[in-house]
């Protein structure tokens, strides 16, 4: 989508972290870019070739060495003229490098300007720019993957699909709003309503995908609640792999919240380990469980612990609506137990059970291990899906009314269209790029 808008200036920014490093890279674009070249390496360097050089400042010192490489439009990253400096990656160094490259005509970059330019001149939709900070802030494999996935359109091209699917049967139905309500004969109005089913069925898994997607981005909030002593420190322990909580004999061992993030199936989590729950006149004890009610209201998922063979102390005041896993903890203790319906055994002791206790929080978080890709979906694209799928359905309504439903369907198409940026405010588009780090 080229834009009027694309400013004409030169940006420059480094674009590696900042700290030490082999290798720092700062990097150029914009339409001085080639007069830039000149400046600092003293000629355009041959197009995406690495060129072995020397950087120079203003005044001509050499800066550092190392290997430039210029990109000329349209093929570099923003689609404008593009010059990448590989240096020496130390604070002072490429300081130094991007000062001389701001000397000779660029200026800082914002905040994911590059990414930005990338989607004014067309390089990338409005997903896949998302996908680019998605990638690179990926908490696990799985995360990583669906992010590249979405990256390299994948995520557009279903939204595509979705979208040509709507701009036929809009067509259609544009064409019968010219005829008398009378007129449009039952086979028009089956043929619409079949592709409208068509399309809510289609649209229904993109969003289903997308659903399970944004577990993977989120990082889901697992809390461990339960009376003093049942063993959520140890559950904690033993789902970390690590020896992280304390774990005491003592009743209202744990005051503060622990937070611990892990993995199940490439799966983020959090798990939150708590105060027990109980009536105390310890003041520090009493704060700690306040934290652990504090927690509990935030919870994706609460784990509900209960020491087995021992009677069941009802948790009170557990947060409604959110999914609930319960766990009877320390079955080494009580041979022959069986778990009621429903609740888990474990022993985080043994480590017997555990394994089931990682699906089931899995299951409650609604991740399904079907192997099948998913959507690395953000709030904002569920939220747009959901919009269409609210049109379709008032669509599906309106299906005597064809001024009405083609309304509907006008909608469902501005909504899904809001996600790849074909029809995106200025300002939303400076809040998704605003939260890149500056040089990407
Ligand atoms: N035999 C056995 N002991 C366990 C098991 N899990 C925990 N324990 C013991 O139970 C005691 C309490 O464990 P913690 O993990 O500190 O319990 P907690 O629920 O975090 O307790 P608070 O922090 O005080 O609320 C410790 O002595 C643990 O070694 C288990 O599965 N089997
Ligand atoms: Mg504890």
């Amino acid at each position: 989508m080229p834009s009027d808008e694309v400013s004409r200036d030169t940006i420059a920014a480094i674009a590696t972290p900042s700290g030490r490093g082999g290798i720092g890279i700062v990097r150029v674009s914009g339409p001085a870019t080639p007069e830039i070249c000149r400046k600092v390496l003293g000629e355009l360097p041959p197009a995406r070739v690495a060129t072995y050089a020397r950087f120079r400042d203003a005044r001509g010192d050499a800066v550092d060495e190392g290997i430039a490489l210029y990109f000329p439009p349209p093929n570099s990253y923003t689609g404008e003229p593009v010059l990448e400096l590989q240096g020496h990656g130390g604070p002072v160094v490429m300081q130094a490098l991007l000062a001389a490259c701001l000397d000779a005509g660029a200026r800082l970059a914002e905040p994911g300007e590059f990414t930005r330019r990338a989607f004014l001149e067309g390089k990338l939709d409005l997903a896949q720019a998302e996908a680019v900070a998605d990638l690179i802030d990926a908490a696990s494999r799985e995360a990583a993957r669906s992010a590249l996935r979405s990256l390299s359109g994948e995520f557009s091209a279903a939204l595509g699909a979705l979208q040509a699917q709507l701009i036929e049967l809009r067509a259609l139905t544009e064409a019968m709003l010219d005829f008398p309500e009378e007129d449009v004969d039952a086979l028009h109005r089956e043929d619409a309503a079949a592709r409208l089913g068509a399309v809510r069925g289609a649209l229904d898994e993109v969003l289903a995908k997308s659903r399970q997607g944004s577990l993977l981005r989120s990082g889901i909030h697992v809390v461990l609640a339960g009376r003093p002593n049942v063993g959520k420190s140890s559950l904690l322990n033993r789902l970390a792999g690590e020896e992280r909580a304390i774990v005491t004999p003592v009743a209202g061992t744990t005051r503060d919240a622990l937070r611990e993030p892990v993995q199940i199936e490439g799966v983020p989590l959090v798990l939150v380990d708590t105060a027990g729950l109980r009536a105390s006149s310890d003041l520090v004890e009493r704060l700690g469980i306040e934290r652990t009610h504090r927690e509990l209201e935030r919870a994706d998922v609460v784990i509900a612990i209960f020491e087995a063979g021992r009677e069941k102390d009802e948790l009170a005041n557990l947060p409604a609506g959110v999914p609930r896993v319960d766990v009877y903890n320390k079955i080494d203790l009580a041979p022959g137990f069986t778990a009621p319906a429903g609740s888990l055994a474990v022993s985080a002791k043994t480590g017997e059970g555990l394994e089931r206790l990682r699906k089931a929080i899995l299951e409650a978080a609604g991740w399904s291990s079907s192997g099948e890709p998913v959507f690395l979906a953000r709030e904002r694209h569920l939220r747009a899906l959901e919009r269409a799928r609210g049109h379709l359905e008032a669509a599906a309504a309106e299906s005597r009314r064809w001024e009405f439903f083609a309304e509907e369907l006008r909608r469902a198409h501005g909504a899904l269209g809001s996600i790849t940026g074909e029809f995106t405010a200025e300002d939303l588009l400076g809040e998704i790029f605003g939260r890149f780090c500056i040089g990407k």
